[in-house]
């Protein structure tokens, strides 16, 4: 962004957002969760609507001086029908785990029983974990992936379903590399009496593009954010059927939250007309294929894929065949210019904060126009990396490498650099 200003008047952040922009550019980033924004995007999150208060919707404010937010918050939520062909959408939700916990409010009293998949098998905090809210104000069961496959065993969801009989059952999740089947959860929702939310967090720009099954025909509502393969800004959106409306409505606000952040809708609404785009059809499918000649690539070097490999943006694989830990290997990579996070796999013998495993996705370097060819080169780096974990100046070297080979790839949003 141009920080002339800033530079000005707080040199002491602008030196933190210049060199944020020089990381973001230099390395090969590879966190699931994470993406570059279009400058669109950022300049409209950067905008005057941050000074704006708007508690309520769209002709019914607490505050006046809505001439321009109540048809900002309306493109939005137009935008955002249309693309995932949604009866209704909240833009609202300040990010995702507000977003789901405003489903819970909607469709739950506490103590009710929720069914999600358990953190460790990739699901998320708020999908019933104990550590969060969603698991101590509710009486959470949990389903867990196949050991050994690394698959949802939707049979074995089904008859703890069927056992323990949830008020609201929760799909989605944050490290399954795999297609989540949407008609077998309805079909389990159905048999059970339950609400079905999809967190579709993850895969909402492989949906928006069409690289992924869509929960929308599925789900009674469906939580994502808008930061990840959507490509938009921190935010999140709750889409749903026209019977949910007022529930999620009334939940949001003023069930959960004060006002909205308007800047944040401003960014969403642009990162939706893009996410419209045949280019952005094109980016989903290569977000895809990207992961696959990772994926594959990186099977070659020995590394064990859980599940044996993707159908999505995201890939998990267990690091200890090779003599590593997952903590130990994503610092060397990191010091090397490939970002990513250590992450438990299925039945990990280990414990969360240096488990067996790393997940890696492609929907930021797929942003930088990085194709299969950029993948091999990828996965070589990361066996470059095994074989010197503790070699620092080896790790410099090959950072050194990665710096240049960045260098080629434009990073949207970030023109300093261009
Ligand atoms: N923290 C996000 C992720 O990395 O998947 C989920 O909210």
């Amino acid at each position: 962004m141009d920080q002339k200003t800033l530079l000005q008047s707080d040199p002491e952040v602008a030196a933190l957002v210049s060199s944020e922009e020089s990381r973001q550019f230099e390395k090969v980033r590879l966190i699931a969760s994470e993406n570059y924004t279009s400058r669109a995007v950022l300049e409209a999150t950067g905008s005057v609507f941050t000074n704006k208060y708007s508690e309520g919707y769209a002709g019914k404010r607490y505050y006046e001086g809505q001439q321009c937010v109540d048809p900002l918050e309306e493109l939005a939520i137009s935008r955002a029908k249309a693309l995932f062909g949604a009866d209704h959408a909240n833009v609202q939700a300040y990010s995702g785990s507000p977003a789901n916990l405003a489903v819970y409010f909607a469709t739950l009293k506490p103590g009710d029983t929720v069914m999600g998949m358990a953190l460790p098998s990739g699901g998320h905090l708020t999908h019933g974990w104990k550590v969060s809210i969603t698991g101590s104000f509710f009486r959470s069961v949990q389903y867990s992936v196949d050991g050994t496959t690394g698959l949802i065993d939707y049979e074995k969801v089904r008859e703890l379903a069927l056992a323990e009989r949830p008020k609201l059952l929760i799909c989605g999740a944050t490290a399954y590399p795999r297609i989540l089947d949407f008609a077998a959860f309805r079909s389990i929702a159905d048999e059970v009496g339950a609400v079905l939310l999809a967190d579709m967090a993850h895969i909402a720009g492989l949906v928006a593009g069409g690289a992924h099954p869509s929960p929308i025909p599925h789900a009674d509502v469906v939580t994502t954010t808008t930061h990840k393969t959507l490509r938009g800004p921190r935010g999140a959106m709750i889409l749903c059927r026209e019977a949910m409306a007022k529930a999620i409505d009334k939940a949001v606000f003023p069930g959960l939250q004060g006002g909205p952040h308007n800047h944040t809708t401003a960014g969403i609404a642009v990162a939706l007309k893009e996410a419209s785009t045949p280019d952005f059809k094109a980016y989903a499918a290569q977000v895809v294929a990207n992961a696959k000649a990772l994926a594959g690539h990186l099977a070659g070097h020995g590394f064990k894929l859980v599940s044996g490999g993707t159908d999505n943006h995201l890939i998990l694989m267990d690091v200890t065949p090779r003599g590593m830990t997952g903590k130990s290997y994503a610092q060397a990579l990191d010091r090397a210019g490939l970002e990513c996070n250590y992450n438990t796999v299925p039945d990990d013998p280990r414990k969360p904060f240096d488990p067996s495993g790393l997940r890696l996705g492609t929907a930021a370097v797929t942003s930088r126009g990085m194709k299969e060819t950029e993948m091999k080169f990828i996965a070589d780096c990361f066996n470059r990396v095994a074989g010197m974990v503790e070699d620092v100046d080896g790790l410099d070297r090959l950072a050194a490498e990665v710096r240049e080979f960045c260098a080629a790839y434009p990073a949207p949003g970030i023109i300093s650099r261009h």
